[in-house]
């Protein structure tokens, strides 16, 4: 930023918002008012970048990136802003002028949870970075009324709530009417002179809201924008003026439901031709957008691979391929062929799933129904495959009558990408084994990484202001720096300021778990921390069980010389998921009842803060000790939580899954603490018969803890009854197996941590070497392999 304020300049430019803005004088103003005052002074701040980020890239002819996303987890917005533009001190002072209490302004900020996990927290670390690096490019998402549910516990039990983040101004966004596209469903396809015309049925209008995304130092501001549904025809005004006002609405109604709602799951069938119809909603608007600008600036259909870069995340939006497509056959006149080979010279596809149940396929007749015209270039598309590719005949995109989102994105994609190193060799082994050999050179590895600006030097103040000290702050945007730690692992004086910088995290940690949830959670314990989406491949049921199993041996010892603990908890589950719900039922339970048994309570703490979100990520992760990445081997894609924790100073217990892998290489064996099957003995011991109950039956302490759960020591036995039943004699993700491996990594874990020397040289060892897990690196990954672009001159 060129034109650094001064804390008097802030104060008065937060004094007009509030005035002239919020129209409200100093004596009325609620915190309310004050934030978003705040966020209209910093908001002025972004503008001045994010013109030159839309004007520089047009009067250069350059590439850009689009990021099509049905999620981006963005969480709050305002402090991230202030420290990307390097206000976070005059702020402070002009906050301190106002007599204004910081946390206080900020904490007022909902998160925007416009995500369910990992997919859409990448989505919005990846648009960070983007900025940062300044590589020009545009986030396409949808503006969701209602983000992710939000969580409550009712005796123990998850209970959903809608979230209603909108239902207050959002002072990022602007509204864009005049970049508002149709977008047509269902209807008919007709032969008009052997050219395919869509007469459509339906439509809604998608309109555009802008969210400036302003990177680190405050040089760029990339556009997210999300898509918001509206009516086509406002409303009926025939029925309304015959008084009948409900069904005079319906057109408004039917238009927002599109925006409605995020999907927590993507396996009920209530809602499937609604997802399907969100999914090409947000697919359309975008395309559409893109063509708007590229034809504006270019012309030349021939130049589309040059000038445009399209990611695909995940499958959902994978309709983009016959979209362009139709877009430039049946608007532009252009032959199949070529349209084809433009189209995959312009898509990218990731993937983030092996989970053959969360690979999304669509029946034929419902894709039919809704999109007839796709349904038709989706034919072409995989009948000029079969024909070009010479694949075997059990390779496609429609199968079973059914269209293979997977598939589809595959063959229209320039290039695939996994988002670890095993995963991309999972991906070309297993789901894309076929597509794979067919095009050997299409699968691509970028490892995920996280932004180090939000998940450190934002989230974590204290340890922020050691390495500054220590290292400088070159490494905020060359996170590699960090390696400059390593010599200073020797050096007691700063291993003892690295256990400062945790611990007082941990203090301010455990006084939110006494005020909110009356847990005793003594900072000079383990902080041992499992937060993510509730799964069972994720395996938050090995964690309860272990500390089921360790609970029980310390009644057998009382006396015994235990290592205390807490452990932490957070996550949703999909409201249709059961099982996980069960988990969440059980977790509960077993923390009341350990939490207050006067035996064990001094050893052993539980803690389950409802509503995981963002924010509460920002406060869990700084404090831990412990790193849970216990996931099912060859089953977690990546992980990017285990990131964040690695750079914030906790040690891992993990399998080799997902981009543990890669973290245990980097941070070193010695610093990591490793159990379980690989992928490989994973798959085999799942299609062992009974290889649950041959594991329970070895394993003492498992049999206890599922025992004690049987007996109804934490609740009514009925409730667990089925969970107990499936672990015993299913257990597809291997609880059993990795029991007791994971038993014995959680006590070598008990033994290092008495070592506090020792300790705090691991963790400084794992901060050191956790460069490689920023979504910088990442970022350049895509520019240099998928995208081919630069980034632009300031
Ligand atoms: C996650 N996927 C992976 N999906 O599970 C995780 O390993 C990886 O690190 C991350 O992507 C980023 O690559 C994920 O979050 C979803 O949230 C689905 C969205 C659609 C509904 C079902 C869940």
């Amino acid at each position: 930023m060129t034109d650094i304020p001064t804390a008097t300049d802030l104060r008065d430019r937060i004094m007009y918002h509030l005035t002239h803005t919020q129209g409200r004088g100093a004596e009325f103003a609620t915190v309310f008012d004050w934030r978003l005052a705040v966020s209209f002074t910093i908001r002025d701040f972004i503008v001045t970048p994010w013109m030159a980020a839309l004007r520089g890239p047009r009067d250069q002819g350059a590439k850009r990136v689009y990021y099509l996303s049905m999620e981006f987890l963005i969480g709050r917005i305002l402090e991230d802003a202030i420290i990307n533009l390097g206000l976070d001190k005059t702020m402070d002072e002009a906050l301190a002028l106002l007599d204004l209490d910081k946390q206080v302004v900020l904490d007022n900020e909902p998160d925007a949870a416009l995500g369910n996990g990992g997919l859409g927290r990448l989505a919005a670390c990846f648009m960070e970075s983007l900025s940062s690096l300044r590589c020009p490019a545009f986030g396409y998402g949808i503006r969701y009324e209602h983000g992710l549910f939000r969580q409550r516990f009712e005796s123990g039990q998850q209970v959903e709530t809608p979230e209603d983040w909108l239902n207050q101004p959002h002072p990022w966004e602007f509204v864009r009417v005049d970049y508002s596209y149709n977008i047509c469903f269902k209807g008919h396809v007709a032969d008009v002179d052997g050219r395919a015309v869509w007469h459509p049925s339906e439509s809604v209008q998608a309109r555009a809201y802008d969210t400036p995304v302003v990177g680190w130092q405050g040089t760029w501001a990339n556009t997210l924008r999300l898509w918001g549904a509206h009516p086509t025809t406002l409303f009926d005004l025939h029925r309304f003026n015959a008084g009948d006002y409900t069904a005079a609405a319906e057109p408004e109604a039917l238009a927002r439901t599109l925006s409605r709602v995020l999907y927590p799951d993507d396996t009920t069938d209530a809602g499937k031709e609604l997802r399907l119809k969100q999914e090409y909603f947000l697919t359309s608007a975008a395309l559409q957008d893109i063509m708007r600008r590229f034809l504006a600036e270019h012309g030349d259909l021939a130049l589309l691979p040059e000038k445009v870069a399209i990611q695909l995340n995940d499958t959902h939006p994978a309709i983009a391929g016959p979209e362009l497509i139709r877009l430039l056959m049946d608007d532009h006149g252009m032959d199949f062929a070529r349209a084809q080979v433009l189209a995959r010279g312009t898509l990218n596809y990731t993937n983030h799933t092996l989970l053959p149940e969360a690979l999304e396929r669509w029946p034929v007749w419902l894709m039919e129904r809704i999109l007839p015209r796709h349904m038709q270039i989706i034919r072409q598309i995989d009948a000029d495959h079969a024909k070009t590719s010479g694949r075997p005949a059990h390779v496609g995109i429609i199968r079973d009558d059914q269209v293979l989102m997977g598939e589809l994105a595959f063959i229209m994609a320039g290039r695939v990408n996994g988002v670890s190193a095993l995963h991309t060799d999972l991906v070309k082994s297993t789901v894309f084994h076929d597509l794979h050999k067919l095009h050997p050179d299409r699968i691509v590895n970028q490892t995920n990484g996280v932004t180090p600006r939000r998940w450190l030097r934002m989230s974590n103040p204290p340890l922020t202001r050691l390495l500054d000290a220590t290292i400088g702050t070159g490494w905020t945007a060359d996170l590699d720096q960090l390696r400059l730690l390593e010599p200073h692992a020797d050096d007691a004086a700063f291993r003892d300021a690295l256990r400062a910088a945790k611990r007082a995290n941990k203090v301010h940690l455990s006084n939110g778990l006494l005020a909110d949830l009356g847990v005793k959670a003594d900072p000079d314990a383990i902080f041992d921390v499992q937060v993510k989406r509730m799964h069972e491949y994720k395996r938050q049921l090995l964690n309860i069980l272990e500390a089921i199993a360790l609970w029980h041996r310390i009644h057998e010892n009382p006396n015994g010389d235990w290592t205390p603990r807490v452990k932490i908890f957070g996550g949703k589950a999909a409201p249709g998921y059961w099982l996980a719900k069960t988990v969440i039922h059980l977790i509960n339970d077993v923390a009341r009842v350990v939490n207050n048994d006067p035996v064990t309570a001094k050893f052993l703490q539980i803690a389950y803060p409802p509503n995981y979100n963002v924010s509460m990520a920002e406060d869990l992760i700084p404090a831990a000790d412990l790193s849970e990445q216990i996931s099912t081997a060859g089953k977690e894609a990546s992980g990017t939580g285990n990131m964040k924790f690695t750079m914030n100073g906790a040690l891992t217990i993990g399998t080799l899954d997902g981009a543990n892998v890669e973290i245990r290489e980097l941070v070193g064996a010695e610093n990591f603490f490793l159990f379980g099957l690989t992928a490989e003995e994973a798959a085999a011991e799942a299609a062992t018969p009974g290889h649950a109950r041959t594991a329970i039956e070895k394993s003492e302490d498992m049999k206890a803890a599922l025992q004690l759960i049987a007996e109804g020591r934490f609740g009514r036995p009925d409730t667990y009854f089925s969970l107990l039943d499936r672990t015993w004699n299913d257990d597809p993700f291997l609880v059993a197996t990795d029991f007791d491996g994971y038993f014995a990594a959680q006590r070598q874990v008990d033994a290092a941590y008495r070592d506090g020397p020792n300790w705090d040289r691991m963790a400084a060892l794992n901060i050191a070497r956790s460069g490689f897990f920023s979504s910088d690196r990442t970022i350049r990954g895509y520019m240099a392999d998928i995208w081919h672009t630069v980034p632009a001159a300031i």
